[in-house]
């Protein structure tokens, strides 16, 4: 046991020597001196020595205990120690601030654009009347943004100075009724959906006409449904949007995709239809056009002609946003100036 405990204390020196943090130094006290260490484990063995062996065994134990905890004191001074950091805790992280109570600062925070803000009082609105939201590409094959809408090889909205062409048959859509035919072609009625997105025109930029704006596209198909159908939906929706005491009225119209067509005009928001600058003197502002779609469009997509009908209208945002919130310049929405856009 003497030859045990002279090893263990020459073993103790050499680890101790190599140690090369407090935290190993920390293990080896943990290895000899611990309650259950090497050497606590021989000391326990002392009782079942010989009587007269025990004195001189036991001393030695103890003079090795000692020898060995100097060492690993020496040793420990030897490296810096990494105390626990003190100080007030935010979930367990220790915090700078001596106060905690003091409020945080908070970030800047943004807002929705109007043109988003309105969009989504729109969807609001038709999502209320059973339509749910569908969106299509930006960038459209010619088939969908033209030719399945029954718009003729001659028309002039073709024409490379009305369209955004990026090359043969691709182009940038010029309005959001291709998506039209992607949801017809991909379903079959009943029908009820809502497209908004935006649209991409070569027109020159004015206080009302911007080369890149927004529509919000709606179709219903269905059996049965007819212009009575189309004119309660967006006489529903112009007063859910402008207020109650506005009045709607149809005018007709073409377009090649719907037969009959008509254009819907709101009573002037501002002279409440008496005639101002804002309506042109007339008291009503178009806001979109609408109308039954046409057979062929149908024949296109490969629906029963005899058996559905449907309508389908498409609004300009931005006309809507401006009427709403007395914007007298479209190019305003889209120069990020954050003194206009905070004003909403
Ligand atoms: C259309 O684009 C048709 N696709 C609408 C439609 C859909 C009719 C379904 C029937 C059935 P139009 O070219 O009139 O129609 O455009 C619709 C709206 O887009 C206009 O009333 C106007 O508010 C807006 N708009 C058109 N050109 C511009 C432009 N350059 N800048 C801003 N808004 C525009």
């Amino acid at each position: 046991m003497k030859k045990r405990l002279q090893q263990i204390q020459k073993k103790a020196k050499e680890e101790i020597a190599s140690a090369s943090s407090w935290e190993m130094v920390d293990k080896l006290r943990i290895k000899y001196l611990a309650r259950r260490g090497l050497i606590a484990q021989e000391m326990s063995q002392i009782g079942s020595l010989p009587e007269d062996e025990r004195p001189e065994v036991g001393r030695l134990a103890n003079e090795v205990r000692k020898q060995v905890s100097r060492l690993i004191n020496e040793a420990k001074t030897r490296f810096p120690r990494k105390f626990r950091q003190v100080g007030p805790r935010i979930k367990g992280q220790i915090v700078k601030s001596k106060d905690i109570t003091i409020p945080g600062k908070r970030p800047p925070q943004g807002h929705l654009h109007p043109i988003t803000q309105i969009t989504e009082e729109i969807i609001d609105v038709f999502s209320r009347l059973g339509f749910s939201v569908v969106e299509g590409p930006e960038v459209e094959l010619e088939y969908y943004n033209f030719t399945a809408l029954n718009i003729p090889r001659d028309h002039p909205s073709r024409d490379p100075y009305d369209t955004f062409y990026v090359k043969e048959d691709v182009l940038l859509r010029s309005h959001t009724s291709p998506v039209q035919i992607r949801v017809m072609e991909a379903a079959q009625p009943p029908i009820r959906v809502l497209i908004p997105g935006r649209t991409y025109r070569p027109d020159t930029v004015d206080a009302t006409h911007h080369f890149m704006f927004h529509q919000i596209e709606g179709l219903m198909v269905d059996e049965d449904v007819s212009m009575a159908d189309l004119k309660t939906v967006l006489s529903i929706f112009a007063r859910e949007v402008f207020g109650f005491e506005v009045k709607t009225r149809f005018r007709p119209s073409f377009f090649p995709f719907t037969e009959p067509s008509a254009d819907m005009d709101i009573s002037c928001f501002l002279c409440k239809g008496k005639g101002c600058a804002v309506c042109g003197q007339t008291g009503w502002i178009e806001i979109l056009g609408a109308g039954m779609v046409d057979p062929k469009v149908f024949e296109a997509v490969g629906y029963d002609t005899e058996k559905y009908t449907g309508f389908a209208f498409g609004l300009g945002v931005e006309r809507v946003a401006m009427l709403k919130f007395g914007i007298d310049d479209i190019r305003l929405f889209f120069e990020d100036d954050l003194r206009f856009l905070r004003q909403f």
